[in-house]
């Protein structure tokens, strides 16, 4: 039979119940020498426990959220054939994690001295210290790969101050005490070692215990930012309770795989975890794509704004429209979008995918009203104004609403509740040369037919000329969109979140219609009702639309 071993924590530094934040295999998984097995989190480094050589993982002893100390069993696995015959399967996870037993059973590594404290420190006054790279294993030269303050900046104790990563792990150096950054020392890509300066702090409250900092020599903050870091004399072997320092761990055992978990350092997941935001859905801009603190706001800002698309069912996750060089099919040029079609765009992207739409499609008879329409056309262009079936079409809708008002109303972002509108403001879609706009005329019930038909003239005008304000498109309930003077005879308009409902017209034309006796030539107008799911039913947008249908026939109804 192979042999078994037991795979164990190894040394994790002086932190006791870390919790295991991901398990990254099963029982009966094939994994190779190296593979991580189980993620753990302290609050200042993401380690990785990994497979010490090829086999099967035979069983595993902890699960999500269990919290392990050094020594604790993490499971067992079977070890392939060819596995080194020379490996003690007790040592096995130890040596595969290049952790030097000599180093182990030594005194822990030297920390940064904490020289005898100055007077300042007893009587709380100003001081600057230096905050120093504390034990980082064996590792040398180890990049900066974010900066987390800034010169000037308030800082807590603990509070990370810069981020290195190792090819094997990545590590935070916190502030010792709370303080003003006075300089930093380092930036983003600079490489530091044990006890390399990373800032100047000052501060005036003594430090709870032996810390990575040092009483900064009296150097000017400028001269100070850019010079090489001092190596610290050593500190006694044995560090005191209190002492605070990133874990002085067996690097080989830290690491953080990128595209296996969320790229991030611990600093970033407990601000995404405070947040509540998903790391896998993150992109990362920082180096090899890890995630930086403005990737999660940003996000955060993005899912605010609705541009978040929710979360893929697994397998299906949207894949990324192909790139392609079009000029390999021929002649290109690139046009750049309007600043209103970006905008527009990307309202009506969201809307799109976060609203569940549905379109109900009817026919109005429009015979009598366009009659009355052509009869008035004159008349209302005397006055200077363009009659045409909108603004018949407006009052419908407004009837529509008057009776169906949760047509004219919004979902309260508590998920729980309808906010319904006493009022009828109406978004009428205008096509203008730089894109799509939305202006409102408000109280379309308390206008008459040829007020709406002026309102609707002067404010598209505007729309085309660029003149609108920002006021001119805020506040509507419902919103209409017509392109029956163009053409087509149905569509499906995307709502205008947070309304939950839009009118799509187009354009109307002659229909046999049957009267029970013969077939009459009626003018047919398109109705297309797009409808938020969640707020209405199709029984209900069928009524809603039956009673635009009868209202626009209803010649009873017909003034100016
Ligand atoms: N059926 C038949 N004829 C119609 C009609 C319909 N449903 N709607 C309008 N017409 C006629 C008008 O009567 C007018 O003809 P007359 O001058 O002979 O009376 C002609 O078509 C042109 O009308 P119009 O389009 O200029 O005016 P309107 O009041 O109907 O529309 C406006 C105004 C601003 C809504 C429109 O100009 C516009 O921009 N529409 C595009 C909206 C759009 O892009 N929507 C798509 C958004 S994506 O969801």
């Amino acid at each position: 039979m192979a042999e078994r071993i037991e795979i164990r924590v190894p040394d994790i530094g002086d932190f006791d119940d870390v919790p295991v934040i991901e398990v990254l295999v099963a029982e009966g998984d094939t994994v190779t020498a190296e593979q991580s097995l189980v993620t753990l989190e302290s609050d200042k480094a993401t380690m990785e426990v990994p497979a010490p050589a090829d086999g099967v993982i035979v069983s595993l002893s902890v699960a999500l959220n269990d919290t392990v100390s050094e020594g604790d069993l993490v499971g067992v696995m079977e070890l392939a054939a060819a596995a080194p015959a020379e490996t003690k399967p007790e040592d096995a996870p130890r040596e595969a994690e290049g952790v030097d037993s000599a180093k182990e059973t030594a005194a822990p590594a030297p920390a940064a001295e904490a020289p005898a404290e100055p007077e300042s420190e007893a009587t709380g006054e100003p001081r600057d210290i230096e905050v120093l790279v504390p034990d980082i294993g064996d590792f040398d030269g180890v990049p900066v790969i974010e900066v987390l303050v800034a010169e000037g900046e308030t800082v807590e104790a603990e509070q990370s101050l810069v981020t290195l990563e190792s090819d094997k792990a990545t590590m935070e150096v916190p502030a010792p005490q709370a303080g003003v950054i006075k300089s930093l020392s380092v930036a983003v890509d600079d490489t530091v070692s044990e006890g390399d300066r990373v800032a100047v702090m000052t501060v005036t409250s003594a430090p709870a215990g032996k810390t990575s900092s040092k009483p900064a020599p009296d150097v000017p903050a400028a001269a100070a930012a850019p010079a090489p870091a001092e190596k610290p004399a050593p500190a006694p072997a044995a560090a005191s309770a209190g002492e605070r320092r990133v874990p002085p761990v067996s690097l080989g055992a830290e690491r953080v795989m990128p595209g296996k978990v969320p790229y991030a350092s611990p600093a970033i997941r407990a601000f995404a975890r405070e947040l509540g935001v998903d790391l896998a859905r993150v992109a990362g801009s920082g180096r090899g794509g890890r995630i930086l603190r403005q990737d999660v706001t940003g996000f955060v800002k993005s899912a605010l704004a609705g541009g978040v698309a929710p979360a893929a069912t697994p397998g299906f996750e949207v894949a990324p429209p192909p790139k392609v060089d079009f000029s390999k099919f021929g002649e290109t040029e690139s046009v750049a979008l309007s600043r209103i079609k970006k905008i527009s765009g990307k309202n009506l992207h969201r809307n799109w995918v976060t609203i569940p739409h549905v379109t109900h499609n009817d026919l109005a008879d429009s015979t009598e009203m366009e009659a009355f329409r052509k009869a008035n056309k004159e008349k209302a262009k005397e006055q200077g104004v363009n009659l045409t079936p909108l603004a018949f079409l407006m009052k419908s809708a407004v009837a529509a609403l008057e009776a169906f008002p949760n047509f004219n109303a919004s979902l309260d972002p508590d998920g729980e509740h309808l906010v319904l509108k006493q009022y009828y403001h109406l978004g009428i879609a205008v096509d203008t040369p730089d894109g799509l706009v939305v202006p409102v005329i408000r109280d379309c019930d308390k206008k008459s037919v040829l007020e709406l038909a002026k309102e609707l003239g002067e404010v598209s005008q505007r729309a085309r000329d660029g003149k609108l304000k920002p006021a001119d498109w805020q506040g509507a309930s419902f919103s209409i969109s017509s392109l029956g003077g163009i053409g087509g005879a149905s569509f499906t308009p995307i709502i205008n979140a947070p309304e939950v409902a839009i009118l799509g017209v187009s354009r109307a034309r002659m229909e046999p219609v049957w009267d029970g006796k013969a077939f009459q030539p009626r003018l047919m107008l398109p109705l297309s009702l797009s409808y938020d799911h969640r707020v209405i039913d199709g029984a209900q947008a069928a009524r809603f639309c039956r009673h635009m249908a009868e209202h626009i026939a209803d010649a009873e109804q017909l003034a100016l």
